[in-house]
């Protein structure tokens, strides 16, 4: 609990000083000393306090400007090393350990024809004005920064931003929770994710609170679970607000709607970088939504993108060069900090040096090296190219000739999912393991009799794929509705050897890669959405039908030597709940009988030519 809290504390301070981050294990405090802690209850404009915890340099010399934070996981005791020359602010939402008021998820825009209305953006406003007014000795100039949950709140402060709100960083911050981040991705709820998370931060106002699972292996707890209306009967008893609006808002009605940025951020008025992790585990689609809806207004060019090797909130440690066994090549978290984030801070914020941040900064996997671009995702020299699944499981860019219906078929048995990560599926918090599992080596799933998997033979030269990546299914299921899920997998050749230290990737000495299969790029599409997210339909049994799946915006390159691969399967336990498979007009409310097998059909004809469409760049 307590390294739960220090961990998500150190994810909140994602863009200090790099000087200051070094002095930060994974999991330790910062050292105290150099700084003045001052905690404060700063009210808004309704009258609710929020706990505030200010960290002053005690050899402050002249005025600094102020980098503050928001979220709901705690504030820090103890701050900063000398050399830091910011104040620093953390604070908590409403309703969460000192703070005052109620904590709503998510807290909706508020109505604007309410003058007496509060939402966050109002809250951070009416911290950064009691801020610069009751801070000594400050520039009078604020950042924001955080990342997920506290990156979501800075993107809630530039929507009415303060006058003194002269930069920001947002990292990981949810974009649309039905669409693409923590609670679902294209209506399929993350049943792991939701409920632990429910759990976490609903059980208790005071703390974090695990949810305490009688099994080791939550793959086998949440398959005895059964059917989701058990959650509340056995366990929550309709005391968790976000359980209840999962339950009650299947579809994506009003409630998600209204929550998601799509619906009200129009542009942004300040300057604003976004930061995202290829292999972020919790909000991928997020930052890259929010960048492109920034971008559709943004003559004044205070919009930025940047993409790491990183799970969720990564680069906000001090050092990281690899992620599991998957080596980078270098230090993108030293990177990050020297220069991306302090160089952003110290010219919006201080007028030192000059802005040299590109457009778009996007970290090459693969080749390992960090690319500018001018667009993201670029729209110059990118080839779009079609990978076709064919005969004998394989890949080729060639399309296949057969008229007839050919297909491949699995049966998948909501009794027997497929594992989204080895078991013992082990809880998402603390982890250590969840973090990690978008990098887990794929084989354990690979010939499951309900996984397809498509290979290319050896590549005979390096595929760069820069940009969004589209999965093409023509698919068809016995059932009323079906999950679809895609990989996009990177096959290392036999010769594949460990790069990465030990100590780095938390693997045993001498680890080989080789025959590793790495995932790229994924998602999962609920059959019942595919003509709207608002009116589920049931799927026509025995029908082969498309369905487009983005697996959103990547930079790789599958090196010379290695393979290609693509797999398909119909369940992803326990991060996805289970499809029924029969039609049922809501999933929370499903009965253990609506569960049932379903015989799925994915084509590759000429004219149900399933496959992964790719942005492939010259270099
Ligand atoms: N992924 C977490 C979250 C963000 C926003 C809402 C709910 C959960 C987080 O890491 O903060």
């Amino acid at each position: 609990m307590k390294r739960f809290l220090a961990k998500r504390w150190i994810v909140a301070a994602a863009v200090l000083a790099a000087a200051f981050l070094t002095f930060l294990g994974d999991a330790q405090q910062p050292p105290a000393g150099n700084f003045t802690r001052r905690e404060e209850m700063v009210p808004m404009r309704d009258g609710v306090r929020l706990q505030t915890v200010i960290f002053t340099p005690k050899d402050q010399k002249g005025p600094l400007p102020i980098l503050f934070t928001r979220g709901p996981y705690g504030v820090p005791e103890e701050c900063c090393p000398p050399g830091t020359d910011d104040i620093l602010v953390f604070q908590n939402l409403r309703g969460r350990f000192k703070s005052e008021g109620v904590f709503v998820m998510q807290r909706p825009p508020r109505d604007r024809s309410d003058p007496k209305a509060i939402d966050e953006s109002t809250d951070a406003y009416d911290t950064i004005d009691w801020l610069i007014q009751n801070l000594p000795n400050n520039n009078r100039r604020v950042g924001m920064f955080g990342v997920s949950y506290l990156g979501w709140t800075v993107v809630m402060a530039l929507v009415d931003p303060h006058p003194a709100l002269k930069a920001a960083i947002e990292g990981a911050s949810p974009a649309d929770m039905f669409l693409g981040d923590d609670f679902h991705h294209n209506g399929a709820f993350r049943l792991s994710y939701g409920f632990e998370y429910a759990a976490l931060l609903e059980t208790a106002k005071e703390a974090d609170t695990h949810f305490a699972f009688d099994r080791f292996d939550t793959y086998d707890w949440y398959l005895h679970l059964g059917a989701l209306s058990n959650a509340n009967r056995l366990f929550f008893h309709g005391r968790l607000p976000t359980w209840n609006d999962f339950v009650q808002h299947p579809n994506r009605d009003e409630y998600w709607r209204k929550q998601a940025f799509a619906s009200f951020l129009k542009q942004t008025a300040v300057p604003t970088l976004h930061i995202a992790g290829w292999w972020d585990q919790e909000d991928f689609y997020g930052p890259q939504k929010i960048y492109e809806l920034f971008e559709k207004a943004d003559s004044r060019h205070l919009n930025y993108f940047v993409a790491g090797p990183w799970n969720h909130g990564l680069w906000s440690r001090a050092h990281c060069r690899a992620l599991g066994p998957i080596d980078f090549g270098e230090d993108t978290c030293a990177d990050y900090h020297q220069k991306i984030s302090n160089p952003w801070f110290d010219y919006w914020l201080k007028d030192k040096g000059e802005l040299k941040q590109p457009e778009a900064l996007t970290f090459q996997t693969g080749a390992n090296r960090w690319r500018p671009y001018n667009a993201w995702p670029p729209r110059e020299g990118i080839t779009q190219r079609k990978l076709y699944f064919r005969a004998e499981s394989k890949l080729s860019f060639d399309a296949p000739s057969e008229a007839a219906s050919v297909f491949d078929s699995y049966v998948s048995d909501p009794a027997h999912p497929v594992p989204y990560r080895h078991r013992p599926v082990t809880p998402t918090y603390p982890g250590p393991e969840w973090p990690l599992w978008l990098v887990e080596d794929q084989r354990f799933v690979d010939r499951r009799p309900d996984v397809l998997s498509y290979e290319t033979g050896a590549l005979q030269e390096d595929v760069t794929v820069t940009g969004d990546i589209v999965a093409d299914l023509f698919a068809s299921t016995s059932g009323t509705d079906s999950d679809w899920i895609v990989k996009l997998i990177d096959v290392y050749p036999e010769d594949s050897k460990l790069l990465a230290k030990p100590e780095e990737c938390n693997c045993a000495p001498g680890t080989p890669l080789a025959g590793y299969e790495l995932i790229v790029a994924d998602e999962v599409f609920r059959g019942r959405f595919r003509k709207s997210f608002e009116q589920p339909e049931a799927i026509p049994s025995n029908q082969p039908l498309e369905y487009r799946i983005d697996l959103h915006t990547n930079n790789h390159v599958f090196l010379k030597g290695h393979q290609i691969m693509v797999q398909v399967q119909s369940t992803w336990f326990p991060l996805i709940d289970r499809n029924p498979q029969k039609f049922v007009p809501n999933i929370f409310e499903a009965r253990e009988a609506d569960y049932q097998p379903a015989t799925q059909r994915i084509y590759r004809s000429r004219r149900l030519a399933s496959g992964i469409e790719l942005p492939v760049a010259a270099n």
